[in-house]
């Protein structure tokens, strides 16, 4: 198919990737109504709608709620190539209205519930969205509100599901054609510098990724998936998530709460296989399944990711929930690394897997870029058929090598059989169990502070998070109370997990003999002083 549209991936990697078969012409626009005629009565989804009503959809009912809301996406004005933000929890709406969205051709942009109105406007703003569809509430904040203020300072167009069923006639929401090479949604990063970025990911790219995820997990109709982390995160999305569950015939149980104490009766009640969590919910189920009641025998599978799972952890996974474990290291940019049905036990319990493709090229280099010797710790360096090439707004250096390898900022050890162990970070991100903070993003919204002349962003160590925030803040005379920083930074209006934990006031910062030193040794310097500063206390 030609088009005039910009290509995101070099023709030449393009025209490699579709002869390999990894990229075909399915699109998102067409996904439901395909998987309707595969699997017709078949349940696809269970959930509740944002009134809290339960829902129970056959593929072909789904198909025809996604018909029905794109016709009324359609009636708001929503046409094709418009790019709309997606803030909704983990409803029936989140389907229907994502679903109504392709088959219109518009582009989510999606955000998560915890994203306030700096990373709302930020969203809108860099995308050239249109409109935004949010809920009245979602975990019992004020999103009605919150939409009102992003309209006031962006112009956008809010939608929210409560007000609006989005139904119309089903023949208008017959799905577009699209090609399959162009843009089908905005993806989130957690990036590393002021402000998020945005990644775009194309219906052929990300389709052989959730296919062959989907293979992996040996997925097939009876499949059951419970989804309780951000359905909009790439990994419940995707990894195979929602979207692999789908294309395979499977059932998507939605659930609203990841508490044991919800959890687990929605995991008997709906006899669910498979799950997956990032590691400190997974310890928190861990400790729960001694004094629950459920009956936890349907699960077959615990997938563990979006930070390190230790292996002292990973090896009660079995003994005491009584399933298998998957080990997944992903990212929304592209490469996905899971361990193996068939893999021996060590590889299951002490790495990350390893990447979906025989295309995905995965290098491991020292700061040169040069091969590390193989077993060695080294950065990630990746290129392939579902990896992208550049965030979006164009070139980034920093993050992009010229032959387009994406830089992971990811430090691993790769075996012999491909499996990477991550061992480390060069990238200025904290990793709060999952949720990733960039340092630099939290510093601005501090530095704005008036009393603050400087601050900077470590990760200090937790038993239950792995890392947790401490900002290291430079003032003058005068100082904020921590309670007082705090509330500055959310009052900015940022997710309340970028507010940092633990806050240390300092009268100077580290320098060298030399002169003023860059912010990586900075950040460097003053996490060792922290670390040393608590080391002092035990
Ligand atoms: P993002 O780019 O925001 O999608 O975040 C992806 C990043 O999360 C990766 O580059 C890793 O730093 C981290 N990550 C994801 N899964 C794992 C895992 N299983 N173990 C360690 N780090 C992980
Ligand atoms: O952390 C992530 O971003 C992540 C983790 C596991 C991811 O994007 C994925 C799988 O696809």
């Amino acid at each position: 198919m030609t088009s005039t549209e910009t290509r995101y991936f070099p023709e030449e990697f393009a025209a490699r990737y579709r002869a390999a078969g990894h990229w075909t012409d399915e699109t998102f626009a067409s996904f439901l109504a395909e998987a309707a005629e595969r699997f017709g009565d078949a349940e696809a989804l269970v959930a509740q709608d944002v009134a809290g009503a339960a829902v129970r959809l056959s593929y072909r009912e789904l198909d025809t709620a996604a018909a029905v809301t794109a016709a009324g996406l359609r009636a708001t004005g929503i046409a094709a190539g418009d790019r709309v933000v997606l803030q909704l929890p983990n409803t029936a709406e989140f389907v229907t209205v994502l679903f109504g969205l392709f088959r219109i051709g518009a582009v989510p942009v999606f955000a998560l519930p915890a994203h306030r109105r700096s990373e709302l406007v930020h969203f809108v703003q860099t995308s050239g969205a249109k409109a935004m569809i949010t809920a009245a509430t979602i975990n019992r904040f004020d999103h009605r509100a919150l939409a009102a203020e992003v309209a006031a300072e962006t112009g956008a167009e809010i939608l929210v599901v409560d007000d609006l069923p989005f139904a119309g006639d089903v023949a208008d929401g017959a799905p577009v054609t699209v090609d399959p090479e162009s843009l089908a949604f905005l993806q989130l990063s957690g990036g590393t510098t002021g402000v998020p970025k945005l990644i775009p990911r194309t219906h052929a790219d990300y389709l052989y990724s959730v296919r062959e995820s989907a293979k992996i997990c040996g997925l097939a109709p009876g499949a059951r998936f419970l989804v309780v982390l951000p359905v909009a995160h790439n990994f419940p999305m995707s990894s195979p998530g929602i979207l692999g569950v789908l294309w395979a015939g499977g059932t998507v149980v939605l659930g609203t709460d990841p508490a044991p104490s919800k959890a687990f009766p929605l995991i008997e009640a709906e006899k669910v296989t498979m799950t997956s969590l990032v590691p400190p919910l997974a310890m928190l189920w861990l400790q729960a399944v001694p004094g629950t009641t459920a009956d936890l025998g349907s699960l077959d599978v615990l997938q563990v990711g979006g930070a390190k799972f230790p292996p002292e952890a990973a090896r009660r996974v079995t003994p005491e929930l009584g399933c298998r474990l998957q080990q997944v290291f992903g990212m929304a940019e592209g490469l996905v690394n899971y361990t193996r049905d068939d893999d021996p036990e060590e590889l299951v319990l002490g790495t990350q897997g390893r990447a979906i493709s025989p295309d995905d090229e995965v290098r491991v280099l020292d700061e040169d870029g040069a091969p590390v010797p193989e077993g060695d710790a080294g950065l990630l360096w990746t290129r392939g058929p579902y990896t992208i090439r550049g965030y979006l707004g164009g070139v980034d250096a920093e993050s992009f090598d010229a032959e387009g390898f994406y830089r992971t900022g990811d430090i691993v050890r790769r075996l012999p059989s491909g499996h990477l162990v991550v061992e480390g970070r060069a990238k200025d991100q904290i990793n709060r169990g999952g949720e990733k903070i960039a340092a630099e993003e939290v510093e601005n919204h501090l530095i704005a502070h008036p009393l603050v002349i400087d601050a900077a962003v470590v990760a200090v160590a937790d038993e239950f998070l792995g890392e947790r925030t401490c900002a290291v803040v430079l003032t003058g005379g005068e100082r904020p109370t921590v309670p007082e920083l705090k509330k500055f930074v959310r009052a900015r209006g940022v997710a309340e997990y970028k507010v940092p934990d633990r806050v240390e006031f300092v009268d100077e910062f580290p320098t060298t003999g030399v002169g003023k030193i860059s912010r990586r040794e900075l950040r460097r310097a003053l996490a060792d002083l922290v670390g040393r500063k608590d080391e002092e206390k035990l």
